[in-house]
C-alpha cells in the first residue's frame, strides 16, 4: 500500500544527503569503541523499543546520551541482518561518523526493508571534546507483514448473519464464534510467528494457552480502507507433533452498532478472522499454517452475546474444555466460509500498542441498598475497562452485573447518561461455588458495580469485585504535584480522563452509546496528554486514521474513524488535522509527523477557504461547545459567533500550515500560507473587532477574545485594547471562566502571555461554578463533559448527554506542566528547554518531571519564608533557559555558588520580576530571595 504519503520522498532525500555526508566523513575502518559510557534507550520512530511486527520499512533511529554528557558532536549507526555482524561488519547500513548533534529520528539510510525482516542495530556517539563512546547495546526490530500479498491466508468465519438477532434499527447482532484448526509440526521448532487480524475483535490460543494479553485487538481503524494486523512471537506455545490454533471472534467496532444504531462497515457479511502462522524449524525449513476452508467453527461457545455498548452474556454451561487444544472432538463444528483478501483494504501492521489490562482497582466499600437483593461495590474511582469477578454462585443462577459512574442521592444507580447503552453483563453459573470471570469483548465506564443473582447465603465481600483498567498499552511520561490538594486531585482527574479515553483511539467518552473519536476533543487535549503519557505513537496512528477519513473536498469529519458518514465538517473540530501534527512536532521534534500530514493540513486549509465569502467563514461549527451560561437558543454551541470561530480557525490553520511548510523546506508554500494567514487575520479584525478592540457582529465572549489573541489575529493597537476587554468579560463573570471546549485551553495561554498569571491562578482555583475545582467539590474523580454535570445541591444535569469521563476540560494540564511547574519546549522536541516556574495561587511548592525525547526534564520548586528553591534538570544534548522569580541577582545561588563566581550571564524582566539565564545540560539546585 502507499504508505506515509509524502514522508517517503522527504526521507529518501534526507537519506541521500546523509549517505553522502556519511561517506565523506567515514573514517576508514573506524568502528573503535571509545571509553565514554554507551548511549541508552535506543528506539525507533515514535518510541518503539525492539518491536516485532513493526510497521515501517524505513525507520528512524533515536537514542539518549548518558546523563553526564552535555552534548553530542557526532554519531554513527550500524545496522545488520545478524547481531554477530555488529559493530564491525554491518551488512545493511553504516551511517559512518556523521558530525551532528542529532540524536533523534535519524533516517535509515539504506534501501527499504521487507516484510518480516529482522535487523539489529547499534549506535555510538562522540561528545563535545570529540571523545568516542562505547557502542550501545544491540537493539533490534522485526517487520510485520507490510503488504496484502504477504498473506497466504483467507478471511474465514461462520455465516453468523443468517441467524443473527435483529437489534435496534434492524441491525444484525452476531453471536460470537469459536474457530479452530488442528495441525502437525513435523520436527523441532526454532521460531514461530503468528500474524493475525480480524473483521471484528479476537482473542487467540495455541494449545490452550493465550497468545497475548491484548484486549479488543486489532483495534479500530477506518475498516473500509485499512485493517491492522498483530504479530505475536508464539515460539514457546507450539510444539513438535500435534498443535491447535483456536480463536474467539466477536463483532467489536467492525460489526457493532455504532452511534445511534448505524451499522457502518458490517452491514454485509459476518465477522471474519485472518491468521497466518509461520514456523521455522530447527533444520531451517519453513511451514505456514493459514486460515482457510479447512478450519471449523461454532457459535455454541460460552460467550452468547457481546456488544461494545450493551455488554456481554456468558453461559458457563456452554464452556468447551480443551476446544483450543489437540484431541478435542470438533465433529459437530461447521466448516467455515472463506473470503479472499480484497486489494482495496490495506492490511498493515498495527502502528501503536493494543489495549491491555493496565491496572487493577480493588473495591473500597460495599453498599447494600435498602430494598432488593442487589449489592453495590464502590471502587471510589471512575474508570474504564471490565470488572474482574470472584463471586460465589449457585448452579444455574444468573449473575447480573450493572455499572454506573455515580449514584443517585438515594443510593440507586444513575444510568441516564449511558443513554441507550445497556452496559450490563450476565454470567450463568454451571456449578455451585466461586466463579472467576471477566468479560472479553465489551468495556464499560464505571465506578460502581452492582451485582444480583449471587449465592444469597454468602456475605458480600470486597474481594468479589475489582476493576481491570484498560487502555492502549503506553506508559506514564510525566508527573505533576503541588502543595494544593485540589490541584493534585485535578491532575489525578486529568490522568484518569486520559486513561479512560485512550482506548485504541482518542474517544470523547467511554461509557454511553457513543465513544467516538471526536476531533475537537482530541485537538484540545493532545498537548496535555503528551506530558502525561507516552502517546506519540497513539496520536501518530490516529492521524493516519484522520488522513484516511478526510473527505475529497478537504473536509475533516466530526469523528475519526468516521461513523457519521455525513460529509460534514466543523470549525475547531476539523482543525485537529493541523493543530495536532503541529503540536506533536513541537513536542517531539520529529519532522515525519509533519511530512506525513502536510497534505492533509493543506487540504483542510483549502476546505476552510471554500466555506468563506471574502475570507469570512460561514463554516458549520459545534462552536464553543457546552459553554456555561449560554443563551437559550445556542443549542449547546455557546454564544461566540460561528463565523468568528470559523474565520479564526481558518487563519490559524493557514498559519500552522505555513510553519509546517517552513520546517519541511517548502519555502514558497510557507510564504503563501503565511500571506493567507495575514489576509484572513486582517479580514477577521475588520469583520469582528471595532476600533476600540471590542467584538462586534456577535456576542463579546471570553472565547471570542481568546481566539483573536491566542491565534495572533489583531493589529498591535487593537490587540492591546482587546486584552482589556477580555479582562472585563472575566471580571463581569466574577473572575470565572465562561468558556466551552474551544475557549478553555486558550484561557491559560492567553492570560499567561498577557502577564495576568494571578488572574489565571484565581480562575483555576475558583471553588464555585463554573470551574475546575467545582467538579472536584462535587466528588469528581475524572474530568466531566460539563462544568455542571452534577452538583450535590441540584443533582445531575438533566440532559442525558452528560459524560462523567470526558477529557476536554483537562486541557488545562498543559499550563500546569508548562507554567505552574515550569517545563516548556523552546525548540521542537525540547532541544532547548524553558524552565520557568510560576509561583502563585498560594502554592508553596509544585513540580513536574517530564520524560522528553532527550531524557528527563525536571522542575520542582518550593518556597520557604522569603526564599525560593528550585531543583532543575536539563537532559543531555539540550540546553535550558531558567527563569526564577527574583530580581535580586546577588541573592541567587546555583549549586551553592553565586552567579558572578559562576560567570552566569543573566537578564532581568522587570514586568515579570524574573531573572533569566542560560544553562547547559545538568542538574541545578537554585535558591534566591523572592521579591
Ligand atoms: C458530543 C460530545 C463530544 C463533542 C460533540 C460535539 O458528542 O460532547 O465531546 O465533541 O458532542
Amino acid at each position: 500500500m502507499k504508505k506515509n504519503n509524502g514522508a517517503g520522498h522527504h526521507r529518501i532525500f534526507m537519506v541521500l544527503q546523509l549517505a553522502i555526508l556519511g561517506s565523506i566523513l567515514l573514517l576508514g575502518g573506524c568502528t573503535d569503541a571509545g571509553s565514554l559510557e554507551k548511549p541508552l534507550d535506543l528506539s525507533l520512530n515514535e518510541g518503539f523499543k525492539d518491536p516485532i511486527g513493526f510497521y515501517d520499512d524505513t525507520p528512524v533511529f533515536s537514542w539518549k546520551l548518558p546523563q553526564k554528557i552535555k552534548v553530542q558532536s557526532a554519531y554513527r549507526i550500524v545496522v545488520a541482518s545478524k547481531p554477530e555482524l555488529l559493530p564491525n561488519s554491518p551488512d545493511l547500513w553504516d551511517s559512518g561518523k556523521v558530525v551532528s548533534d542529532r540524536s533523534l529520528y535519524v533516517p535509515y539510510g539504506a534501501k527499504p526493508l521487507s516484510s518480516r525482516d529482522k535487523v539489529f542495530w547499534q549506535v555510538q556517539f562522540w561528545d563535545g571534546n570529540g571523545s568516542a563512546s562505547q557502542w550501545s547495546d544491540t537493539a533490534f526490530m522485526e517487520l510485520g507483514l507490510l503488504r496484502n500479498s504477504d498473506w497466504g491466508a483467507q478471511w474465514i468465519g461462520l455465516d453468523t448473519k443468517k441467524d443473527s438477532i435483529k437489534g435496534r434499527n434492524n441491525i444484525s447482532i452476531h453471536t460470537p464464534q469459536l474457530l479452530r484448526k488442528d495441525f502437525e509440526l513435523k520436527t523441532q521448532v526454532a521460531e514461530a510467528k503468528l500474524y493475525v487480524t480480524a473483521k471484528g475483535v479476537f482473542t487467540g490460543k495455541i494449545n490452550g494457552k493465550a497468545i497475548s494479553d491484548d484486549v479488543m485487538a486489532p483495534g479500530w481503524t477506518p475498516y473500509d480502507k485499512r485493517i491492522e494486523s498483530m504479530t505475536y512471537d508464539v515460539t514457546d506455545l507450539v510444539q513438535e507433533g500435534e498443535n491447535t490454533l483456536g480463536f474467539q471472534l466477536a463483532s467489536g467496532w467492525h460489526f457493532g452498532r455504532m452511534l445511534w444504531n448505524k451499522m457502518i462497515w458490517g452491514s454485509n457479511g459476518s465477522p471474519k478472522l485472518l491468521a497466518q502462522l509461520k514456523v521455522l524449524y530447527a533444520d531451517g525449513s519453513v511451514e505456514q499454517i493459514v486460515s482457510d476452508g479447512t478450519w471449523t467453527g461454532t457459535t455454541k461457545g460460552p460467550i452468547r452475546f457481546s456488544e461494545i455498548y450493551d455488554g456481554e452474556i456468558y453461559d458457563a454451561n456452554m464452556e468447551l474444555p480443551g476446544w483450543a487444544s489437540p484431541k478435542f472432538n470438533a465433529d459437530n463444528w461447521s466448516k467455515v466460509e472463506t473470503m479472499p483478501i480484497s486489494p482495496k483494504i490495506a492490511i498493515v501492521p498495527k502502528r501503536h500498542h493494543a489495549v491491555r489490562n493496565k491496572l487493577v482497582l480493588p473495591t473500597q466499600s460495599i453498599i447494600k441498598p435498602k430494598e432488593g437483593k442487589a449489592v453495590i461495590f464502590n471502587l471510589e474511582q471512575n474508570m474504564v475497562g471490565v470488572p474482574k469477578l470472584r463471586v460465589p454462585m449457585k448452579k444455574g443462577d444468573t449473575l447480573k452485573i450493572r455499572f454506573s459512574e455515580m449514584l443517585d442521592p438515594d443510593g440507586t444507580f444513575y444510568t441516564d447518561n449511558y443513554r441507550s447503552a445497556k452496559s450490563t453483563d450476565y454470567y450463568i453459573a454451571s456449578k455451585d461455588g466461586l466463579i472467576d470471570w471477566n468479560p472479553t469483548f465489551t468495556f464499560h465506564g464505571f465506578q460502581y458495580v452492582e451485582l444480583s443473582g449471587f449465592d444469597a447465603t454468602k456475605t458480600p465481600d470486597k474481594d468479589w469485585v475489582s476493576g481491570l483498567v484498560q487502555y492502549s498499552d503506553f506508559d506514564a511520561n510525566g508527573t505533576f504535584t503541588s502543595s494544593h490538594d485540589k490541584l493534585n486531585q485535578l491532575q489525578n482527574n486529568i490522568v484518569w480522563g486520559l486513561r479512560g479515553n485512550f482506548f485504541d483511539i482518542p474517544t470523547d467518552c467511554p461509557q454511553r452509546d457513543e465513544r467516538l473519536g471526536w476531533t475537537g476533543d482530541a485537538q484540545v487535549f493532545a498537548p496535555t496528554s503528551m506530558f502525561n503519557a507516552k502517546v506519540y505513537s497513539f496520536w501518530a496512528s490516529w492521524l493516519q486514521t484522520l488522513r484516511e477519513s478526510q473527505f475529497k473536498n478537504g473536509g475533516v469529519p466530526f469523528v475519526a474513524p468516521d461513523v457519521l458518514k455525513n460529509d460534514r465538517a466543523s470549525s475547531g473540530w476539523g482543525d485537529a488535522a493541523v493543530i495536532i501534527p503541529w503540536d506533536l512536532y513541537r513536542r517531539t521534534g520529529d519532522t515525519t509527523v509533519l511530512s506525513e500530514n502536510y497534505q492533509m493540513m493543506k487540504n483542510w486549509v483549502a476546505y476552510h477557504e471554500t466555506q468563506t465569502a471574502e475570507l469570512i467563514s460561514d463554516m458549520n461549527s459545534f462552536g464553543d461547545w457546552l459553554q456555561p451560561f449560554q443563551s437559550e437558543d445556542s443549542r449547546k454551541r455557546g454564544d461566540t459567533s460561528k463565523n468568528l470561530i470559523g474565520t479564526a480557525f481558518f487563519a490559524h490553520a493557514a498559519n500552522l500550515t505555513s510553519k509546517a511548510a517552513e520546517v519541511l523546506g517548502k519555502t514558497q508554500e510557507a510564504t503563501s500560507y503565511h500571506n493567507l494567514y495575514k489576509e484572513v487575520a486582517k479580514a477577521f479584525e475588520n469583520e469582528f473587532f471595532d476600533a476600540e478592540g471590542k467584538i462586534k457582529n456577535g456576542t463579546a465572549t471570553q472565547t471570542g477574545y481568546l481566539l483573536a489573541l491566542d491565534f495572533e489575529l489583531l493589529s498591535d493597537a487593537i490587540e492591546e485594547k482587546a486584552k482589556g476587554h477580555l479582562i472585563t468579560t472575566i471580571s463581569e463573570a466574577d473572575n470565572h471562566l465562561r468558556t466551552g471546549f474551544l475557549g478553555t485551553p486558550l484561557l491559560p495561554r492567553v492570560l499567561d502571555a498577557m502577564g495576568e498569571t494571578d488572574l489565571m491562578y484565581g480562575i483555576l482555583m475558583k471553588e464555585t461554578y463554573p470551574s475546575w475545582f467545582y467538579s472536584i467539590n462535587q466528588g469528581a474523580t475524572t474530568m466531566w463533559e460539563r462544568w455542571n454535570s452534577y452538583s450535590r445541591l441540584e443533582g445531575y444535569n438533566p440532559e442525558s448527554m452528560n459524560s462523567l469521563n470526558h477529557y476536554a476540560y483537562g486541557a488545562v494540564g498543559e499550563w500546569m506542566y508548562e507554567r505552574i511547574a515550569g517545563i516548556q519546549p523552546l525548540e521542537p522536541g525540547y532541544k532547548k528547554i524553558r524552565i520557568a516556574p510560576l509561583p502563585g495561587g498560594g502554592l508553596t511548592s509544585a513540580g513536574a518531571t517530564y520524560d522528553s525525547p532527550y531524557g528527563v526534564v525536571r522542575s520542582s520548586w518550593h518556597i520557604n519564608g522569603d526564599t525560593f528553591y528550585l531543583e532543575a534538570e536539563v537532559p543531555s544534548n539540550t540546553t535550558g533557559v531558567i527563569s526564577i522569580p527574583t530580581r535580586e541577582k546577588e541573592s541567587v545561588l546555583v549549586n551553592g555558588q553565586g552567579m558572578e563566581q559562576l560567570n552566569i550571564v543573566s537578564s532581568t524582566d522587570k514586568t515579570e520580576n524574573t531573572l533569566t539565564f542560560q544553562v547547559s545540560a545538568g542538574t541545578y539546585s537554585i535558591q534566591a530571595n523572592l521579591d
